[in-house]
């Protein structure tokens, strides 16, 4: 049975879109407010005043304007004022990724992970018709998904590929990022650099750059290590690595 769930969306997308800026870019976010009640938008890429995220009241808009100065995975967010966490648990929120400008990273096959949960109990008919409060005063998800979806096509990959995941953790809890199958080469979280690392921690509101390198043909699979029990709802992307396919950038 499919499950279907009525969120609130920026375009209508969960989650959000990706938006995608240069270190020393200067970026402008326009957003419009075409619902019925005050949104806003904060964009954990940003260095300014809390006052630009909104709220803006319905049928009015805003803008950011800014010069990204740091390269990284980071949440944006619906930003209302005390209401903030259910807007943001009800389906506004997305990745910002800020490429850095002068170093370059080794080629690889990129993709974005949001990970987030659903706060309310499908009817009969599979449809979840909004957040519940009560759950999400609790931090208490009906399940936990990777991109807004439950169902997932496998990714082909080549062995000896590196993939790199622009990880982003709207929460609850902490992300336990690990890849069935190898070690995390490299992760970037923020300046810091770790190596070989089995499972990397993301809290919510924050992201990583997670690297890791396809050893050999065969089934991989990128997973929240402590949130293995969404398994059964499809809460995992699988890697398939065979002989054939060909690396990224080669
Ligand atoms: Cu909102």
């Amino acid at each position: 049975m499919g499950m279907r769930f009525n969120a609130w969306t920026y375009n209508g997308k969960l989650p959000a879109p990706v938006l995608e800026a240069c270190e020393g870019d200067r970026v402008k976010i326009t957003m419009a407010n075409h619902a019925g009640t005050a949104h806003g938008l904060d964009s954990h890429a940003f260095r300014t005043s809390m006052m630009h995220f909104g709220p803006v009241e319905p049928d009015e808009s805003m803008v950011l304007d800014k010069t990204m100065d740091t390269p990284g995975a980071f949440m944006y967010h619906c930003a209302s004022g005390p209401v903030t966490d259910l807007h943001i648990k009800s389906g506004l929120y997305g990745a910002m990724v800020v490429y850095p400008r002068d170093r370059r990273l080794p080629a690889a096959r990129e993709l974005v992970v949001v990970e987030s949960a659903i706060y309310g109990d499908p009817d009969p008919s599979g449809l979840i018709p909004g957040t519940s409060p009560a759950r999400a005063q609790r931090n208490d998800p009906a399940f936990m998904m990777f991109n807004g979806r439950l169902e997932h096509e496998t990714l082909a990959v080549a062995p000896g590929e590196r993939v790199r995941a622009y990880v982003v953790n709207v929460g609850p809890g902490v992300a336990a990022i690990h890849v069935m199958g190898t070690i995390l080469e490299t992760v970037y979280d923020g300046t810091a650099e770790v190596r070989n690392v089995q499972t990397y921690g993301i809290p919510a509101g924050s992201g990583a750059v997670i690297d890791f390198i396809i050893p050999e043909t065969g089934t991989y699979g990128l997973v929240d290590h402590d949130r293995l029990s969404y398994l059964p709802y499809g809460m995992e992307l699988t890697f398939e690595a065979r002989a054939t396919a060909s690396p990224a950038g080669k």
